[in-house]
């Protein structure tokens, strides 16, 4: 019996304004850590990571820039394939949360899959000073048709959420990885249905 079998591999990206914790994000997630003095990531690079989801094993490679967003030079080979998105702005600077649009055109010029999950993380909650209320975060979210949570890199909140609700998302939308002829490929018993433990609980993914 092979339970547990991984499904695919999914690539999934990170994209925002620089400084706004994606990085921080991608490292807490893989890595469980948080660097305050965080530098510039070291060329274009992504991380793999097992996922259980609802029953389900996705191996995820995850996207990161090396900073190349501060220029806006992102390339459609960055986009090219990609199944899941996390889209991502600082709950503490307005300018980061207004440059969303621009991501967006750009996600949606670059993206080859059309039903691509995108998943909206307002990130660093954990600072004092705000200026993006979560109700804004929300209301752009349903607009555009986004999942949405609220987070900290540096103090794990919604990290862990934030990344299986939208690997959840994705394997409830087979035609986004039903691809390349794989054979035996089956869902968990409880696909579809909504996990018991796990997110479901505490997480407030919209
Ligand atoms: N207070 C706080 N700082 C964060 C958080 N996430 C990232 N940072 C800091 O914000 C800065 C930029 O983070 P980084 O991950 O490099 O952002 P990136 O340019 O989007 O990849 C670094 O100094 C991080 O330590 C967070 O959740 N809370
Ligand atoms: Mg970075």
């Amino acid at each position: 019996m092979e339970e547990n079998q991984v499904l695919t591999t999914l690539k999934i990206l990170i994209i925002g304004e620089s400084g706004v914790g994606k990085s921080s994000l991608l490292l807490r997630f893989t890595d469980d850590t948080f660097d305050p003095e965080q530098a510039a990531t070291i060329g274009v690079d992504f991380k793999v990571k097992t996922l259980s989801v609802d029953g389900n094993k996705a191996k995820l490679a995850i996207w990161d820039t090396a900073g190349q967003e501060r220029f806006r030079t992102l390339t459609p080979s960055y986009y090219r394939g990609a199944q899941g998105v996390i889209l991502v702005y600082d709950v503490s600077s307005k300018q980061s949360f207004t440059k969303l649009d621009a991501w967006l055109s750009e996600l949606e010029t670059f993206a080859t899959k059309h039903e691509i999950v995108k998943m909206l993380v307002g990130n660093k909650i954990d600072k004092d000073k705000r200026e993006v209320s979560r109700d804004e975060g929300l209301k752009f979210a349903r607009k555009h048709h986004m999942l949405f949570i609220e987070a900290s890199a540096k103090t794990k909140e919604g990290v862990q959420c934030a990344f299986e609700e939208l690997v959840e998302k994705i394997i409830q939308t087979p035609g986004l990885w039903e691809t390349d002829g794989r054979e035996g490929v089956r869902l968990g018993t409880n696909d579809g249905q909504s996990q018991q433990g796990g997110c479901a609980g505490y997480c407030s993914v919209v």
